[in-house]
């Protein structure tokens, strides 16, 4: 069947259920944005033309907010916990819904099972007919629950499953017995799914899909008002639990307080927390409309340095404040701070939210060092002088973001067998950087690897097209990910198949002794010095992020929309 974008909310907003702050909140959500996602629909059903799209049989287990998780999400939605996560699920929702799929929700286990086919208890009878859905949208907890009550079908199943994981889950943490050898096992990886079946909030590593959000749009009436309404002097800062204010913030606040009127938005029960000095007007945890308000007003959002990577940021920067931010030197990861460890990630976060510094930057972010009083106090001085615009990325637009979840139903298919290699045209780059190949590169079938593909098969076309790669290698200690961004591109995993190959390493005329094949994340790479090549046997460990010091890394680039980092020129 094909799928009819949908307009009105209503049905949606029965599915989401009730008695739980964070469904209220989810659904406050769904209706405050209904006008703009009506909007976004239409105009992104014109631009995709009449296009057929397969309506999806699609079920959303949302698996942290089930009792059987232990859900400690719910209970602090009115206390200043973590909300960016239900900002994320209730959009993800109403994406789906908007885009005309066949939805159905839960957030229990029972429904869960209710909806799977599978008898009530333990694993004890595992899913045995088909799989009921097209597609499943969960999360690590889901994952979890999926696994007790589906037994072994699960696995059977698992190319229809998308992870929604907030920080990023990289290919080595993915690979169980991989992660399990070489150290990078944790509480939520190993699951061998494609990596790029993790579904993230920011486009943090390419090896996952961007999932991401959305946040308030403004027409340019508003933007205009907002512009002649600007106060200033008016800074908000950026935590809403009073515990993101302790420890060695009076300094730099004290400096803030020198130039502008400092706002918050702490949660308190009774009493003023503590931790926030008295001359900061507070107005209590907000709702999202009033928060919004406020930002209108403000000219400054400062962050502390946690929480990381959330959504109230781009909610600011949308509404015209500067965002001021603190840089991290040495940048924060799973090996050395306490949020990060056990996620299955070694993402180095250079800020309290990377995303805004290197995607969205000056004027509208700044991200300074904390520690040194006089960086500080001048770009407080800065901020006052500058005028700045309201400023929302089109991947985080209602329209953006069904456009871009569109294009990952339509296309993404983790169950069609691929053959390993296809024939490529590897496109010439230009000559800044990097060594780069000199000429058109055409990657032909080796015999070798085509060895087990059926050749009665049809391949799926690739997606993205072959049309958006270009190869590059990396420096020595390089990653892809590093790479590609250096040279205005960014890493594309899906064609790593395309370039893990022998034709590749010869067309680059690099100078191998021998050519072997293993299972490392850091492969295809090679070794200057030592002139070994490798590649890569395990598919599910190729990898944009992986890299190491002495190697250097084919890697697959592929080229992307203004704004739309997730989706290349012609993915559409
Ligand atoms: C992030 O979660 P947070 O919930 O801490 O992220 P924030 O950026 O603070 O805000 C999330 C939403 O909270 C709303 C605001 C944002 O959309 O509009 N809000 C509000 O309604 N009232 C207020 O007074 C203040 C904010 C991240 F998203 C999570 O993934 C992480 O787990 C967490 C920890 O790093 O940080």
């Amino acid at each position: 069947r094909q799928a009819a974008f949908r307009t009105d909310l209503s049905v949606l907003l029965d599915q989401v259920g009730a008695g739980k702050e964070s469904l209220s909140f989810m659904k406050r959500r769904i209706r405050r944005l209904a006008q703009q996602w009506a909007t976004a629909a239409n105009r992104l059903d014109a631009k995709l033309e009449q296009r057929w799209r397969d309506q999806k049989k699609i079920l959303v287990h949302v698996g942290f907010l089930t009792e059987e998780s232990g859900d400690v999400f719910s209970p602090k939605v009115l206390k200043g916990g973590p909300l960016g996560e239900m900002v994320q699920w209730a959009d993800i929702l109403t994406a789906l819904h908007v885009l005309g799929h066949n939805l159905k929700i839960s957030m229990s286990v029972k429904e869960l099972q209710g909806f799977l086919g599978v008898p009530p208890g333990r694993g004890s009878c595992p899913l045995t007919g088909p799989l009921p859905f097209d597609l499943i949208y969960t999360d690590y907890h889901g994952m979890q629950q999926m696994k007790q009550h589906m037994g072994l079908s699960l696995k059977k199943h698992k190319c229809h499953i998308r992870v929604i994981d907030t920080f990023g889950t990289e290919p080595a943490y993915n690979h169980e017995e991989y992660a399990t050898l070489h150290g990078y096992r944790t509480n939520w990886g190993y699951w061998n799914l494609n990596a790029r079946q993790y579904m993230t909030m920011f486009p943090h590593t390419p090896d996952n899909s961007f999932m991401g959000f959305v946040s308030e749009e403004l027409n340019e009436t508003e933007k205009r008002s907002i512009q002649q309404n600007k106060v200033n002097n008016m800074a908000v800062v950026y935590g809403k639990e009073a515990s993101m204010w302790k420890q060695g913030k009076e300094g730099f606040l004290q400096i803030l307080h020198r130039y502008m009127e400092v706002h918050g938005t702490v949660y308190y029960e009774t009493q003023r927390p503590p931790e926030v000095p008295a001359f900061v007007k507070n107005h209590g945890l907000l709702p999202q409309h009033e928060l919004q308000q406020l930002l209108r007003k403000a000219k400054l959002f400062i962050g502390f340095g946690f929480p990381y990577e959330g959504p109230a940021p781009l909610e600011a920067i949308a509404n015209g404040c500067i965002f001021l931010q603190p840089k991290f030197h040495p940048p924060h990861s799973s090996l050395n701070h306490e949020f990060f460890r056990g996620k299955p990630t070694s993402r180095e976060v250079s800020s309290q939210h990377p995303y805004a510094e290197q995607y969205i930057s000056r004027p509208h972010v700044m991200t300074v060092d904390y520690n040194n009083s006089l960086e500080f106090d001048s770009a407080i001085r800065e901020i006052m002088r500058t005028k700045v615009e309201p400023y929302l990325p089109y991947e985080y637009t209602c329209e953006g973001m069904l456009e871009r979840v569109h294009a990952y139903i339509q296309h993404q298919d983790f169950c069609a067998l691929e053959p390993p290699f296809m024939p490529a045209n590897l496109s010439r780059q230009g000559s800044a950087g990097g060594s780069r190949i000199t000429g058109p590169l055409f990657v032909p079938l080796p015999n070798s690897t085509a060895v087990g593909w059926a050749s009665n098969v049809t391949a799926p076309p690739a997606w993205p097209p072959l049309s958006s790669l270009r190869l590059l290698v990396s420096q020595e200690g390089q990653s892809c990910v590093e790479a590609c961004h250096s040279n205005g591109l960014v890493c594309e995993p899906a064609h790593f198949r395309f370039i893990n190959n022998k034709e590749a390493l010869h067309r680059l005329e690099v100078q191998c002794e021998v050519v072997d094949s293993e299972i490392n994340h850091i492969l295809p790479a090679f070794s200057v010095v030592r002139r070994e090549c490798g590649l890569q046997r395990e598919p599910l460990l190729f990898s944009c992020a992986g890299h190491s010091p002495k190697y250097r890394r084919l890697c697959p680039c592929r080229d992307f929309r203004h704004g739309q980092v997730a989706l290349c020129r012609d993915c559409l």
